[in-house]
């Protein structure tokens, strides 16, 4: 570890002579907020609108982010001056700092190659992933069974692990879990990697958890998305799917493209924006495939867990709209049994509560899908956040990070079986 850093070190240095890409000149700020207000009086939304100079990566995280484009450091400044604002420059060039994590994680795989296992000392490949679950299956015939539930845009195969006790009981109850909706999330799929490990390696620990439930998981919903963000520094940032989406953009927001409440809020109609939510619902693959699945489980599915990040949340519906379901006090104990587990296992502090009320309204989303459709209980967990864009958790922080949300997922499922027993 220690030559890999002064490899890193010496790169670094020769790297910040080179441009550095896309981001080449970035630099983000970190303000000091209240409540979507910062400074004397500044609101939040009203900068991040001014989409030509800023680009905001944090709405959810405090203190706040700001990554401001090189040609706006000067209004950006005099913006702060004029609202009496303080703060600090977090990173000076975001564009190095990409290159020098692209330069890290390709050091990593290859001192780390696969080898049948998926540890926590790197980030992996969907085609390692793939291979790791069908290695599993392979050795634990009786107990784990892959499925080829469809093909990605790019033509990748998507796959679920489907986890029990192999008594051979047929029907029992489902926990549905997946990963990397999001293409930048990476600590997403490597969470759910981690909790797939668990509940078939250490099956003697968690022969509680496969008694009356079998669990069926999504480690990359968005596999294209996913490998892209692997290929190029300047691609680490990138959120949606891979399929054009205009002459000029591509991509679509997985997360917007459900069939409940389609763009009725949070989602945009132009193809060139983060939350586009496409040409109309399901216009991507990967979408029908989550659809579904859910839809498959729907009678038997008691708890649906989509992991994503950033933001220490466990969400729940509605994401529509500003009112609870009738039944949000049973979402509400199963969250806080996850929130409570982890902070009494590392002090991280969760929140807890609707999705639309602690975060923001957005429509078509694949928790309410679920919620919808008849899973009892349907989570949005963000990860807390990493690295200075937050996207971006170093290497060195996934086992803990994992670990964690392992301690939380365990909790919620533990309460989930006790409140719904048997089918
Ligand atoms: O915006 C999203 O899709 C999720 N946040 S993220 O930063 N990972 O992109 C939150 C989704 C919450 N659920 C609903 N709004 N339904
Ligand atoms: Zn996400």
């Amino acid at each position: 570890m220690k030559i890999l850093w002064f490899f890193v070190c010496c790169l670094c240095i020769a790297l910040s002579h080179v441009e550095c890409g896309l981001y080449d000149g970035f630099k983000i700020y970190e303000l000091a907020t209240t409540n979507q207000t910062i400074g004397d009086g500044l609101d939040l939304s009203e900068l991040s609108r001014n989409e030509s100079f800023f680009e905001l990566y944090s709405i959810s995280g405090s203190p706040e982010r700001m990554m401001v484009h090189p040609k706006a450091q000067a209004d950006f400044l005099q913006l702060l001056n004029i609202h009496n604002m303080s703060y600090t420059i977090v990173n000076h060039n975001v564009g190095l700092t990409l290159l020098t994590e692209f330069i890290t994680n390709s050091l990593l795989r290859r001192m780390y190659p696969y080898q049948g296992k998926l540890g926590t000392e790197r980030y992996y490949s969907h085609a390692e992933i793939n291979r790791f679950i069908e290695d599993l299956a392979k050795q634990n015939p009786t107990r784990v069974e892959v499925k080829t539930v469809g093909r990605s845009f790019e033509g990748r195969w998507l796959k679920t692990i489907r986890i029990t006790n192999g008594d051979g009981r047929a029907n029992k109850n489902v926990i549905l879990v997946d990963g990397g909706f999001h293409a930048r999330e990476w600590i997403s799929p490597a969470a759910v990697v981690y909790a797939i490990g668990q509940l078939v390696n250490n099956y003697s620990v968690h022969s509680q958890l496969l008694q009356d439930y079998d669990w069926v998981i999504l480690p990359v919903v968005n596999a294209d998305g996913y490998e892209y963000t692997q290929l190029a520094a300047d691609a680490r940032l990138w959120r949606k799917t891979r399929q054009p989406s205009s002459a000029k953009c591509i991509g679509t927001d997985l997360n917007r493209n459900f069939d409940f409440h389609y763009k009725e809020t949070g989602a945009s109609s132009n193809p060139c924006e983060e939350a586009y939510a496409g040409p109309r619902a399901y216009s991507e693959p990967e979408a029908i495939v989550v659809r579904d699945l859910i839809q498959g489980l729907a009678d038997r599915g008691k708890m649906y867990l989509s992991v994503h990040s950033y933001g220490r949340y466990i969400l729940y519906p509605w994401g529509y709209m500003d009112q609870l379901p009738d039944t949000w006090q049973d979402l509400d104990e199963v969250g806080r049994a996850g929130a409570d587990a982890i902070k009494a296992a590392t002090g991280t502090v969760y929140q807890v509560g609707c999705s639309t009320q602690l975060l923001y309204p957005a429509a078509g989303a694949s928790d309410d899908y679920a919620f919808n459709a008849g899973f009892p209980i349907s989570f949005t967990m963000e990860l807390p956040a990493g690295g200075d864009n937050y996207f971006n958790p170093p290497a060195a922080d996934i086992d803990g990070l994992v670990k964690e949300t392992w301690v939380g997922i365990v909790a919620m499922a533990r309460k989930v079986i006790e409140k719904y027993p048997l089918n």
